[in-house]
């Protein structure tokens, strides 16, 4: 949504070469040996792709923000566990609150609240009739909870006014349920007002495997959310895993004919509907992940706030192929990424990053 982004953007300075500047630019996007100093249009520094960005060559510092997308996709979080008595499994974590200024674009900064210092947070991950045991801790400045999506009693809904509540700055509260039922899940805040807390990034993906499994495959999870920077209920800057255009920067490497699976989770706020696309490939789509048997085998789901659903697919051809939300806004404003397939020829993807990588309204620092 880009009404308010593009009033505040008029008095902000525009990152040099930020902006497309016409058919030179497009000569460039094009053509795979002319790259870096002197390119038209300023887009110096995109000879090294592996760590330029779109805002002239500078790229989104992972070590401050304190996680880093590519990182995130495969990273999955199986707690501290024991064996009970009876055999049950009993899975352990500590999640801590804590507000942390986070860039979800290059010079785009954004004062996150998080869990475990990450947006997303970590991902969790049990088996069908694990016991999981929470302990939350806020160390935030604000008052917070963890709302499971899955089954159990209100007690550990992670509502305000219910059970423990909301727990206060400086407080904290274990959550106990069991892992049920099999499927892709998510955790986020429940405190009002409820938009917000969770547009700043107080979410995470729950998984809860199938008692048997599923086939192995090259596992990753996308948490498709967005960024309201200027702070007026609309999105400046959209992604998945937090960071927009990262995926284009650094493609996600994949093997040919083996089978990926994708936990793919909407929680993006202020935007009805988002949606995944992947080019040249078909998947199989399973909703909530709670069936073995797929629905469909598609190329593009929308998803609703709250809704995820696991996809499975083998691209069986080398090359980049690109993904994004087929809401084109959103894919403009960073909603977009690569699978790269074997080695294509060393520049293919410096060319379709500068073809996509800039924010229209400047990015830069919310006034
Ligand atoms: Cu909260």
């Amino acid at each position: 949504m880009l009404g308010g982004a593009a009033a505040a953007g008029a008095a902000l300075p525009v990152l040099g070469g930020l902006l497309h500047q016409g058919n030179g630019d497009r000569a460039l996007a094009t053509e795979p040996h002319m790259h870096g100093g002197g390119a038209p249009g300023g887009h110096a520094g995109h000879e090294d792709f592996a760590h330029a960005s779109f805002a002239a060559g500078r790229s989104v510092d992972h070590r401050a923000n304190g996680f880093d997308p590519t990182e995130v996709l495969r990273d999955f979080d199986y707690g501290k566990t024991r064996r009970l008595a009876g055999g049950r499994l009993l899975r352990e974590w500590t999640i801590v609150a804590q507000d942390r200024e986070i860039e979800v674009a290059p010079g785009v900064k954004y004062e996150a609240w998080t869990y475990n210092g990450r947006v997303p947070g970590p991902t969790l991950r049990a088996r069908e009739g694990d016991k999981l045991r929470i302990r939350f801790v806020n160390g935030s400045q604000h008052p917070h909870t963890m709302h499971f999506h899955g089954i159990h009693t209100s007690q550990m809904d992670g509502m305000p006014g219910i059970g423990g509540g909301q727990i206060p700055p400086g407080g904290d509260f274990t959550y106990e349920f069991d892992a049920e039922p099999f499927g892709l899940h998510l955790y986020h805040c429940h405190v009002a007002p409820l938009a917000a807390h969770i547009a700043r990034g107080l979410y995470g993906a729950f998984i809860v495997d199938p008692k048997k499994g599923r086939p192995d495959a090259d596992e990753m999870v996308m948490v498709m959310n967005g960024f309201d920077t200027n702070f007026d209920l609309s999105n400046e800057v959209y992604a998945v895993n937090s960071i927009g255009f990262h995926y284009i920067n650094e493609p996600i490497r994949v093997s040919r004919d083996e089978l990926l699976r994708i936990y793919l989770v909407n929680v993006l706020e202020y935007d009805p509907l988002n949606s995944f696309h992947v080019h040249a490939n078909f998947f199989q789509y399973y909703p909530t992940g709670t069936s073995l048997q797929p629905s469909e085998l598609t190329d593009t789901v929308i998803l609703g706030q709250g809704q995820r659903g696991i996809l499975e697919m083998k691209l069986p051809f080398d090359g980049d192929y690109m993904f994004h939300a087929h809401v084109s806004e959103f894919a403009e404003l960073g909603w977009s990424g690569f699978f790269r397939v074997g080695d294509p020829p060393r520049f293919a993807g410096a060319a379709a990053a500068a073809a996509y990588c800039e924010l229209p309204w400047g990015g830069g620092r919310p006034a």
